[in-house]
């Protein structure tokens, strides 16, 4: 194959919504579909149930939500896909923005009862901005749903963005038996299997095909009649450059625990979702058939593999060609490195990969100076900016208990703040050697003290930090000006990671008043980017 060909067969694209609309279930779903798994395993991890396949940490297991994203390689159908499960909590949205760096399209999950909540608001901004396209699967129509208009109608008024519906509920609930297929025009009734562990049988026909009605009550026949008749009168065709542009969405409804719509989404996905394009840095255009190798690392996770007690760092390819041993330039560092220990990844499996191609997520494993943002190319010209920073709102103190622990404690600590679980700020002209982490929000603590006792045995106990706002100074700020700042009651001056200087708030009013005050010492709620050395 050539290298236009690998990259045309390639779709990178992640699984996005509010917290639990279905995106793991639905992952599951789509490597059960996609050949990937044979018998798909559940979120609710009740006994001689098997887990699902992204949500593979402890912490996840145990709490049945996704806590961080996980990466997933299959084939299916001629293409290589690269599906990422995204976890939809806010607390954990740096992490899924920033997988949404890495990718060429989303599949969005919308629970067909609740419509469209606030997260998933957050995240279609996010993707509208980066115009990436998004294709909808409305989840959970076997439970009492809204009307399938209304839900569409909310995708245009609620999120601004053309809605077309590529197939159609038939039954709602209880009652809902499948969907029918606008392109193909035919009807796709499933039975229902337990668990959802193997793929739902299904019987497809004609709208009017009895055989294919299955318990649909005749009102209900009618109704779906009358609403495909409308669809089709409004005569609205799907519209790919609408879609590419992220202007129109496609939407195709379901049920992912009961496999129901899970082929007719994923088969739609791929006939219309993009392959890699180029990618736009600094004004240059960098193609995907660019013959010089690059990417950029938007995710470090360590101990995914009890066995190999190390760290990965994820790598989106952007351009060329990966070989394995290949010496690329990093960066951060402004080094060359040799890249010997590749992977290919399925949740928390691993397989070495010899080479990758532009849409590929690989894994690297042995570097221990790689950071998230990071750029590795055969081109050192070539410089990715891609990933986004938040503001941190939660602030504690994270103590050591356990004295006799302090080297597993510091070096568990070290490594969650290089995958960016958490931030750390350190407090200016302090004697605490208490570390202070920084959160979007408190259950990251929670990751964090869970993750240090199963992955490093060290115990720790959080103490409530007084601040609840932090604001970044100019990074070309002296230190004399620093001593000369007049801070308002509780404010405390800190560093961030990169030695840039912060102001610890108690709350939103003082931050506020301290701009008004100090004109001349503009503040800024995202972190700077640069670092000072
Ligand atoms: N009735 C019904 N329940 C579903 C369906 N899909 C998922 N669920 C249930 O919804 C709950 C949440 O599912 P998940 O797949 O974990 O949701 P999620 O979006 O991954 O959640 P987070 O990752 O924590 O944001 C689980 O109890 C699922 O069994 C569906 O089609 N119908
Ligand atoms: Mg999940």
């Amino acid at each position: 194959m050539t290298i236009t060909e690998e990259i045309q067969r390639r779709r990178t694209f992640a699984i996005i919504s509010h917290p639990d609309a279905g995106k793991t279930t639905l992952t599951e779903k789509l490597l059960l579909y996609g050949g990937a798994v044979q018998l798909a395993g559940s979120v609710t991890a009740r006994k001689n149930q098997r887990a699902t396949t992204s949500d593979w940490m402890e912490l996840e297991k145990k709490r049945g939500i996704s806590i961080s994203s996980t990466v997933l390689q299959f084939d299916y159908d001629g293409y290589r896909l690269n599906l990422l499960d995204t976890p939809g909590h806010k607390d954990f949205s740096e992490d899924t923005y920033r997988v949404l760096t890495a990718v060429d399209a989303v599949v969005m999950v919308i629970d067909s009862a609740k419509g469209i909540e606030p997260q998933t608001r957050k995240l279609f901004e996010v993707c509208r901005q980066r115009g990436v396209p998004i294709f909808t699967f409305m989840n959970k129509c076997d439970r009492p749903m809204k009307e399938p208009l209304a839900l569409l109608d909310e995708l245009e008024r609620v999120l601004g963005i053309g809605a077309f519906p590529v197939n159609w509920p038939i039954g709602n609930g209880a009652d809902f038996q499948g969907v029918y297929d606008r392109q193909t025009k035919t009807m796709h009734t499933f039975e229902r299997v337990v668990g959802g562990k193997y793929r739902a049988p299904e019987t497809v026909g004609g709208l009017h095909d009895p055989a294919v009605r299955g318990n649909l009550s005749e009102a209900d026949f009618a109704k779906t009649v009358e609403e495909l008749e409308m669809l089709e009168h409004a005569g609205e065709i799907f519209d790919d450059a609408a879609v590419l542009a992220g202007k129109s969405t496609p939407v195709f409804f379901g049920s992912g625990v009961n496999n129901f719509g899970v082929q007719l989404l994923l088969d739609g996905f791929l006939k219309h979702s993009p392959a890699p394009k180029s990618r736009v840095m600094g004004g240059i255009e960098i193609a995907p058939e660019n013959p010089a190798f690059s990417g950029f690392i938007f995710k470090i996770q360590a101990n995914m593999d009890p066995k190999h007690r190390d760290r990965i760092a994820f790598i989106r390819v952007c351009s060329g060609k990966f070989d394995r041993d290949m010496t690329v330039h990093h960066s951060r560092s402004e080094k060359k490195v040799r890249l010997s220990s590749s992977h290919k990844l399925f949740g928390n499996e691993r397989e070495t990969v010899d080479e990758a191609y532009p849409g590929d997520v690989i894994g690297l494993v042995g570097h221990d100076s790689f950071g998230i943002g990071d750029t590795l190319t055969t081109d050192p010209k070539i410089l990715y900016k891609e990933i986004p920073r938040f503001t941190p709102e939660a602030f504690s103190y994270l103590h050591n208990p356990n004295t006799g622990k302090y080297k597993q404690f510091r070096q568990g600590l070290d490594q969650l703040l290089q995958e960016g679980v958490i931030q750390a700020l350190y407090l200016r002209n302090s004697s605490i050697k208490t570390p202070l982490l920084a959160a979007v929000g408190p259950l990251q603590f929670e990751v964090v003290q869970f993750r240090l006792e199963s992955e490093y045995g060290a115990e720790s106990r959080l103490e409530a930090a007084p601040w609840s706002v932090v604001r970044w100074l100019p990074t070309d700020i002296k230190e004399e000006e620093l001593d000369a700042l007049s801070l308002p009651t509780g404010a405390r001056l800190a560093y961030d990671v990169g030695k840039n200087p912060v102001i610890l708030f108690q709350n939103e009013w003082s931050a506020n008043y301290f701009g008004e005050t100090n004109k001349n010492t503009p503040l800024s709620a995202l972190p700077v980017q640069t670092t000072r050395e």
